[in-house]
């Protein structure tokens, strides 16, 4: 039992000591401009998070993220808190109307840039 306790005590340091492995996850998310773009990856600048990318363009979103400390599920969930709807998640009306108009991709809105 002890030496039990001692191996897992040894595995979890060896575990910490690891550089985390990342992952790569792309999904669609509705937005329209830089202003979307800034807001979307500002909202995913969270511990776990390494990098994440949004296009406008394409409204595709990537995000390099360590699968040991947040679930996919949760990277849609922080662009819908902005906002933004993603294939998974809807944003709240209340998160959307707080969007300036020009951000507001449901009402087929165009930014100028
Ligand atoms: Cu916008």
């Amino acid at each position: 039992m002890k030496n039990l306790i001692i191996i897992t005590i040894a595995a979890l340091a060896i575990s910490f000591g690891k550089p985390p492995k990342y992952e790569t996850v792309s999904f669609s998310v509705e937005g329209t401009c830089s202003m979307c773009k800034d807001r979307i990856e500002e909202a995913l600048d969270k511990r776990g998070i390494r990098k994440a990318i949004y296009n406008p363009d394409e409204k595709m979103l990537t995000v390099i993220f360590n699968p040991k400390k947040l679930e996919v599920i949760q990277l849609h969930n922080l662009v819908a808190i902005a906002g933004h709807d993603t294939e998974l998640v809807k944003a709240s009306n209340a998160a959307y109307m707080a969007l300036p108009d020009c951000c507001r991709y449901r009402e087929g809105a165009k930014c100028d840039d």
